[in-house]
């Protein structure tokens, strides 16, 4: 493969073509990326024709462009939200002066690291996902899949550009180290936690997206109100893809939950196991696994990081506009923390309640969508609701991380919480049954068992439509 770099090959509106500079890093770092992409993309189809999205300009109309593209010929662009002239630092210490366009010195480190931290994930959960293809519940499913692996990569190009545009040296190792760390690699592993989980099925596949993607577009949203202009402008482009993996994971459960009471009316006591499905409690299991794991992204309720990166105006609030205050010293916020085996409720300094704030607004939508899906469940009939655990459960990251908590949020003592863990979370039983229902199904329009087929297909095709094809 060419290492050749173009505008024709590379779409993007950064003026790449008259940057010899960044034309130079991309030539050397682009052979990397597809190496590793051949190497922990999507196994097994990588020369199938897939119906994909590309983005070849960020214009109405420009970012949606479909067709049957092979994967490793995906053009992964480089797309900034158009730059509004004048734009001010509007929260933070900074408000009023302009926005950065080039990378404060004083910032540099906490920049870079929040850059890389963000890379990371991207390449993180295209290895995570890299085996799924190969037990697909539907050629819609399989296309939806490679769509945001694909999407994730772009992610990651967007990212090493930022690093090789701003941060010179350190930035283009630092654009290579994307590359060497591998998800759940004991020696080098991904920088944060949900990054390292097995996703090694569709069922985990699709919390991933419901909830860790869900995380990406709340770090994005307030990454997108930087005062470092290029980080904000990159970040808004990245989320209006990150819609479509929102979309992926929300309906994927949807259509599951749908599948599943279908299954249970049919079945003489009820049991949507007996009929090869997913039953609603072990599903729920699986909420409890990756909602909490999810919570953790959001890092410690308390953090002077964070304090630190709304100060210097790099990482704001989620629509940080509809705030009144957006310098936050005088306020303090009620976090709730775990101390001497009790839960206590503290006041701290706004500022450094930012991570618990956005998990807030996290926490907010989730409940949205899980309320949708027990509307379905409702209509059905059945008794039955599914729920988000409370966010003292299960936590590694934050004051809880301390705690025994069960899925309600009481103070539990370890022994209790060991004879329970079974119930509350997957067991080994639990994953060997959602693999054994995990068989392949590639004829078009149909579908596996244990999931309803989605309302519509894609961009206007039938549901029916062959979303990927084999090598001809
Ligand atoms: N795992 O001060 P604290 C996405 C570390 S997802 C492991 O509370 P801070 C996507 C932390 O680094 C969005 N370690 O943390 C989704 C710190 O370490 P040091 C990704 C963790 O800095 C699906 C220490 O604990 N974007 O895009 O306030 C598919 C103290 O923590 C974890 C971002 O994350 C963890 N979960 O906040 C594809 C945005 N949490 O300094 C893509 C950029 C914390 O003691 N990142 N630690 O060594 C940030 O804004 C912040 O770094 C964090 C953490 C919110 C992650
Ligand atoms: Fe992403
Ligand atoms: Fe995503």
């Amino acid at each position: 493969m060419s290492s050749f770099i173009s505008d024709q090959k590379i779409p993007n509106n950064v003026n790449l073509s008259g940057d010899r500079r960044l034309q130079r890093a991309l030539e050397k770092w682009q052979p990397k990326f597809l190496e590793w992409w051949m190497e922990m993309g999507p196994a097994g189809y990588q020369m199938h024709d897939v119906y994909l999205r590309t983005a070849i300009s960020v214009e109405k109309g420009g970012w949606a462009n479909f067709g049957h593209v092979k994967m490793p010929d995906y053009r992964w662009g480089i797309f900034l939200e158009p730059k509004s002239e004048g734009r001010t630092h509007h929260f933070g210490d900074n408000i009023g002066k302009p926005v950065w366009d080039e990378v404060p010195g004083e910032f540099r480190n906490m920049l870079k690291r929040l850059i890389v931290t963000q890379g990371d994930t991207e390449p993180a959960s295209v290895e995570q996902q890299k085996l799924l293809g190969q037990t697909a519940p539907s050629l819609y499913d399989l296309r939806n899949l490679f769509q945001v692996n694909v999407e994730e990569g772009r992610h990651l190009w967007a990212m090493v550009y930022l690093l090789h545009t701003y941060f010179g040296r350190d930035g283009r190792e630092e654009a290579d180290d994307m590359l060497s760390r591998r998800s759940g690699d004991e020696d080098k592993p991904r920088i944060l936690g949900a990054f390292n989980e097995p996703t090694n099925h569709w069922l985990s596949f699709f919390l991933f997206a419901m909830f860790t993607d869900r995380d990406g577009k709340y770090q994005l949203s307030a990454l997108s109100e930087s005062g470092f202009d290029p980080l904000a402008r990159t970040c808004s482009f990245m989320l209006t893809e990150e819609a479509h993996h929102l979309f992926v994971g929300e309906t994927g459960i949807r259509r599951i939950v749908n599948r599943s009471c279908e299954l249970m009316k049919q079945d003489p006591n009820g049991d949507a196991r007996a009929q090869g499905g997913i039953d609603l409690p072990t599903l729920q299991k699986y909420i409890n696994f990756w909602f909490s794991v999810d919570l953790d992204l959001f890092g410690g309720e308390i953090s002077s990081n964070a304090a630190d990166a709304f100060a210097a105006g790099l990482k704001g609030r989620h629509r940080e506009t509809k705030y009144e205050d957006h310098v936050c010293l005088g306020d303090s916020f009620n976090v709730e923390v775990f101390e001497n085996g009790k839960i206590v409720q503290k006041e701290v300094a706004y500022r450094t309640a930012m991570n618990e704030i956005l998990r807030g607004e996290f926490i907010k939508d989730c409940q949205r969508a899980i309320d949708k899906w027990n509307g379905i469940i409702k209509k059905h009939g059945i008794n039955f609701e599914l729920r988000a655990p409370s966010s003292r459960f299960n936590r590694s990251i934050g004051s809880f991380s301390e705690a025994n908590c069960d899925p309600d949020g009481n103070v539990i003592d370890q022994a209790t919480f060991e004879k329970n863990y079974d119930q509350w979370m997957p067991t080994e039983e639990d994953e060997i049954y959602i693999k054994s229902l995990m068989q392949p199904v590639f004829e078009p329009g149909k579908m596996a068992n244990w999931i309803s087929p989605p309302k519509r297909g894609v961009n206007g095709q039938e549901v029916d439509f062959e979303y990927v094809r084999p090598p001809s």
